[in-house]
């Protein structure tokens, strides 16, 4: 590239204001106006003629978007922390780099899976749908019960950056903090979350009360919620998703939740967004947010702070900071 010529930036989706102002300050950015998801054949043609495509987790960037890339292309740079959407292994393959934007969005995506992990058990959706309703009459000793969260057990699946955040939340509300991972945290982290590490999923799935999913999405965790582990889970038992709909599988866990097998689930995130089961729309017992987990003011400007940064590093000659390997 021509070192006194801004590199040319393709941004697939409308970004908060001030991130927006900044983009074109920097760099030859186009960003899109009318926030419509690029069509496959408009990605193509993006990755054709920027140096650097900026997508989101509405982009499915395929071995067919990465194989129509020219050879301007040197970054994909996600605004988001999971790259799911992405076929790193064949930008690699091109010598195109790809990072993400890890760290600023773990508190509020922590802080909205413990709010569905409390609001589930507590009914709060359900209640606020009663009061607008004109159902509230006053006060009544056995009006919308729910459950106590203080003292029960919760089995986080993905003891990452998200789920040690979860842990420590859930620890300061009275929850007994249990995980499954790939592997053990390290014992000094392991003490400090209060947390107990187990090894076999089907069994923790069959002792928890409340199960967080928060590993992220790859060809092993697919439809790692089975069927069969639903089943296993006590029919108390909740399940909250703010990680990726792929690792439940949807319409087992539709079934589950309609026969009351499984007593309640707070979802922000879904197999085949923005399609949801139609099972779940009709569920009393389901909150479905729209994937929103990190939908902050703070965490949108910060996840535009990264993906600038990665930017500027790359043409400055430097390696980029959050640069993503293949799973
Ligand atoms: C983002 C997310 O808002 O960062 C992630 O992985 O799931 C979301 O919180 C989204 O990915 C934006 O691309």
């Amino acid at each position: 590239m021509d070192s006194d010529k801004k590199p040319n930036i393709i941004v697939t989706r409308r970004l908060p204001d001030a991130v927006h102002a900044r983009l074109v300050d920097l760099f030859d950015a186009t960003l899109n106006a009318n926030d419509t998801p690029f069509s496959q054949e408009q990605l193509k043609s993006a990755v054709k003629t920027a140096d650097v495509l900026v997508p989101t987790v509405t982009d499915k960037i395929d071995a067919d978007v990465i194989a129509a890339a020219g050879s301007r292309l040197k970054l994909i740079a996600n605004f988001g922390a999971g790259t799911d959407h992405i076929d790193i292994a064949a930008a690699h393959a091109k010598n195109i780099i790809v990072t993400n934007t890890p760290g600023v969005l773990t508190e509020d995506t922590a802080d909205f899976a413990m709010a569905l992990i409390l609001a589930v058990p507590r009914r709060l959706v359900a209640a606020d749908r009663l009061t607008r309703a004109g159902e509230f009459k006053g006060w009544t000793p056995t009006g919308i019960l729910g459950h106590r969260v203080r003292g029960k057990k919760l089995g986080i699946v993905g003891m990452g950056r998200i789920g040690q955040a979860i842990a420590r939340r859930a620890h300061a509300f009275g929850l007994k903090v249990h995980y499954h991972n790939r592997a053990p945290v390290s014992p000094p982290i392991e003490d400090a979350l209060h947390a107990t590490y187990w090894p076999d999923l089907d069994s923790m799935m069959a002792n928890m009360d409340i199960i967080s999913i928060n590993c992220p999405s790859t060809p092993q965790t697919h439809h790692l919620i089975s069927a069969e582990r639903l089943a296993a889970m006590p029919a108390h038992g909740v399940i909250v998703n703010t990680s990726r709909g792929e690792i439940i599988d949807e319409a087992a866990l539709a079934a589950a939740l309609a026969s009351g097998q499984i007593a309640g689930a707070g979802l922000d995130v879904y197999e085949n967004e923005p399609k949801i089961h139609p099972g779940l729309l009709g569920l009393p017992n389901v909150i479905l947010a729209p994937h929103i987990a990190s939908a902050t003011h703070e965490s949108r400007l910060e996840m535009g702070e990264k993906v600038m940064i990665n930017i500027r590093a790359l043409y400055d000659g430097h390696r980029c900071p959050d640069r993503v390997l293949p799973p």
